[in-house]
């Protein structure tokens, strides 16, 4: 094509684009897009690896979120427990604007004001040596893995690449290589093989399997969840944590404690390990640590562990950032000081107290368990039934979302500040919910 027909051409269908653009515009004015024009779009344009109620969120604020009609829900998923702090929170809002006008990444290549300070908030908090910032979950998870081994080969002694790490039968932490090596759960490993080596299965709250396990001299570590949520709220007995941790410290074992959904709250104490009053040798955090509003996540280990790792040996483009830094301050400064922690407890209790009552009032339910604010209700049918979702769209239609787990699991995890009254309001509509169904 000669050079005129050329620009004809590319003029034309530059006029072509602006008309479209603008139709699109006027037709977003005056026919704005209903909750079925954004659920065809990410059918057409997205991948299909979820299956979301149908509900289009648009807005969210403190425990409640809005949909593109305007109507509101109580959000009991919580973003799976990102949202510790309620949506949208004000002094997150502020912490995120007032450091994104200034700096919001300058690479590990130099430093910068907020990461130190980052860095001294969490190990003061939870009594560590050093910190490691990451952004995901997966990869504080994947970062806990490499200090294992390289403190397994460099300080225990494990000959090199035979370290094993030890996980529990339905964990879940992530969905990279090696989290779904270690995994258990053909929904989350099938057809993703060849699979990383390395990692040791044994049954959840098996503290037998465990011992057994731990005889191997090239064990680096043991990484658990203290309690299974996607697994579906997996409660282990009481004293399992402690007695693990033991046996894990018998046999010079790292006891690597998972509490990116567990942690900061959730289950009525900062961390759900302080319910035994143990201290994991690796610390995972992620999820609430930015209040939701970013990814943010962190491994918290002694100068044993952490300084195995040297300078060049590990990093991350976004880890430790002075936006993600000046969030992580700010929400563990939000749970601090408006009481989440308390206030998860005692609305725990509340929950679990109504939750039980309502055990004796339907033949539904198998059984209900949580501890804190992250509670789970077992549908009493097989994992394919689709009656726990059919419940839980009745549960959207009263104004509360939450989604099951594994089939027949209802999670409740509302956000920490969840009041007194609002609890009360959520659990007549779940009651009414579960009545209505014979
Ligand atoms: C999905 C589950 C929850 C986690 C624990 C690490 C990670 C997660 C204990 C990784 C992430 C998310 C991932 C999300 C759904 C959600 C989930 F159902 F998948 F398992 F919460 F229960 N450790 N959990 O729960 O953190 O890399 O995602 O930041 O993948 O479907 P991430």
């Amino acid at each position: 094509m000669v050079a005129k027909e050329w620009q004809v051409s590319t003029r034309f269908s530059n006029f072509l684009y602006i008309q479209i653009q603008t139709k699109a515009l006027y037709a977003s004015l005056f026919f704005p897009m209903n909750a079925a024009d954004y659920i065809a779009i990410e059918s057409d344009f997205g991948a299909h690896n979820y299956h979301p109620m149908p509900v289009v969120l648009e807005k969210g604020e403190g425990l409640y979120v809005w949909d593109v009609d305007g109507k509101r829900y109580m959000d009991f998923l919580s973003a799976y427990s990102a949202v510790n702090q309620g949506h949208c929170h004000p002094r997150l809002i502020d912490a995120m604007l007032a450091q994104a006008k200034k700096l919001t990444l300058s690479s590990r290549a130099f430093h910068n004001t907020q990461l130190g300070l980052a860095e001294k908030a969490l190990a003061t908090r939870f009594h560590y040596d050093k910190v490691l910032f990451m952004n995901t979950g997966v990869e504080a998870g994947e970062s806990s893995v490499k200090l294992a081994r390289k403190w397994a080969y460099e300080v225990k002694g494990v000959p090199s690449n035979q370290a094993e790490i030890i996980v529990a039968e339905g964990n879940f932490w992530g969905r990279t290589i090696a989290a779904i090596s270690s995994s258990t759960d053909p929904s989350s490993y099938m057809n993703f093989g060849p699979f990383t080596p390395g990692f040791t299965k044994i049954p959840y709250q098996n503290l037998e399997a465990l011992e057994l396990a731990l005889a191997n001299p090239k064990v680096a570590a043991f990484m658990l969840e203290p309690i299974q949520g996607e697994a579906g709220v997996i409660v282990p007995f009481a004293g399992y944590i402690k007695a693990a941790y033991e046996l894990c410290q018998k046999h010079h074992v790292l006891f690597i404690a998972d509490e990116i959904q567990t942690g900061l709250g959730r289950t009525g104490a900062w961390l759900a390990c302080q319910h035994e009053g143990v201290q994991p040798d690796i610390l995972l955090l992620g999820k609430a640590l930015s209040g939701g509003f970013m990814p943010v996540s962190a491994v918290l280990a002694s100068n044993e562990v952490m300084l195995t790792l040297k300078p060049g040996e590990h990093g991350s483009t976004f880890g430790g950032n002075p936006l993600a830094c000046a969030l992580a301050v700010t929400a563990l400064a939000v749970i601090e000081d408006e009481k989440l922690v308390e206030n998860a407890a005692t609305r725990g209790a509340q929950l679990m107290q109504f939750l039980k009552s309502l055990t004796d009032k339907t033949s539904l339910i198998r059984e209900v368990r949580g501890k804190g604010l992250l509670c789970a209700i077992e549908i009493d049918t097989d994992e394919e039934s689709p009656l726990a979702y059919e419940i839980c769209l009745k549960l959207m239609e009263e104004g509360l979302l939450m989604k099951p787990t594994h089939g027949n699991k209802i999670r409740l995890a509302p956000p920490l500040t969840i009041t007194k009254d609002q609890m009360d309001e959520a659990c007549e509509l779940i009651e009414k919910v579960f009545l209505s169904i014979n």
